[in-house]
């Protein structure tokens, strides 16, 4: 275990967070790696280690569970508490349906996993910066967070939940010297909309029909680059979408 950089990267198995993991590994940060599929977290833990020569700490659970959240974070070994970087981006959407025909379950599983999931890791590694008056929480939102649109209810409920939360720790956490940075993406093409629509490929793929989406690299060069501004500057709240996007309602699609 070497002095590098830690980051904690939840949701590391797919999307955002996988790239963010090679993203940081490639820039010399050892990893602590959430996610529940842990065929994956360890193949992805394997190879990082591999190509950057760093380490990885895989960590899986289910950010739902509380208990969980708490008993895994809280004991790490001693030498992977100093989280210089939390990325907290574990979440999905599940079904786009119109509020009185949508599923609670599905309710449920969104508030549970983007609010109260979000909320457990923020406050589990918060407990590792806050003695050391150093570290930065880069929280995921999305332009659902700042915009409703049709068919978003209970998704842009806990994406606005997030952005508020966004501000509540920058404010809270202000004494103890913690940076903290808002990521609100419009549409990227990863497995956000294979999960929204229950396995339905087709369905998935029509929401980038004509337009060239953001990629998941795209994504997590934009957080790093958050985290490379000297000490005493943070980026409060960012909005990126592709450029056929204007934010959660509007797209140019088959622009000519
Ligand atoms: P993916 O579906 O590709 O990745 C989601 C990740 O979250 C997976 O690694 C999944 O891992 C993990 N995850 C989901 N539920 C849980 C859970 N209960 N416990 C632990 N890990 C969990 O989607 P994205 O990368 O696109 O999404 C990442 C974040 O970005 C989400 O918060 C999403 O809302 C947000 N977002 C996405 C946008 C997009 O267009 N793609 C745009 C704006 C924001 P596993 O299944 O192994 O647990
Ligand atoms: C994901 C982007 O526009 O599907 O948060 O809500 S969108």
């Amino acid at each position: 275990m070497s002095s590098r950089k830690i980051a904690l990267i939840t949701g590391a198995t797919s999307g955002f967070g996988k790239a963010c993991a090679f993203k940081f590994a490639c820039n010399g940060y050892d990893l602590i790696l959430n996610g529940r599929r842990v065929d994956r977290l360890k193949e992805i833990s394997d190879e990082l280690e591999r190509k950057y020569n760093i380490a990885v700490y895989p960590l899986p659970f289910d950010v739902r569970e509380e208990n969980a959240v708490f008993g895994s974070i809280g004991s790490l070994p001693e030498e992977w508490r100093n989280i210089d970087v939390l990325v907290n981006n574990a979440g999905l959407a599940v079904g786009r349906d119109y509020f009185e025909e949508a599923d609670v379950d599905d309710w449920n599983r969104m508030i549970d996993t983007n609010v109260k999931g979000f909320l457990y890791v923020a406050k589990a590694v918060t407990q590792w910066m806050v003695p050391r008056k150093q570290g930065h929480i880069i929280n995921m939102g999305s332009v659902a967070g700042k915009l409703v649109y049709e068919r978003g209810n209970t998704y842009c409920a806990t994406k606005f939940a997030v952005d508020a939360l966004n501000q509540a720790m920058r404010i809270d956490l202000l004494r103890h010297n913690i940076k903290v940075t808002g990521i609100h993406p419009g549409a990227a093409e990863t497995e956000f909309s294979l999960v929204r629509f229950k396995g339905d490929g087709e369905t998935a793929a029509s929401v980038y029909n004509g337009i060239k989406a953001l990629t998941a690299e795209d994504v997590a060069d934009v957080i790093y680059y958050c985290t490379t501004l000297p000490p005493h500057v943070c980026i409060n709240d960012l909005v990126l979408t592709c450029t056929h996007q204007a934010d959660g309602i509007y797209m140019h699609r088959n622009p000519s």
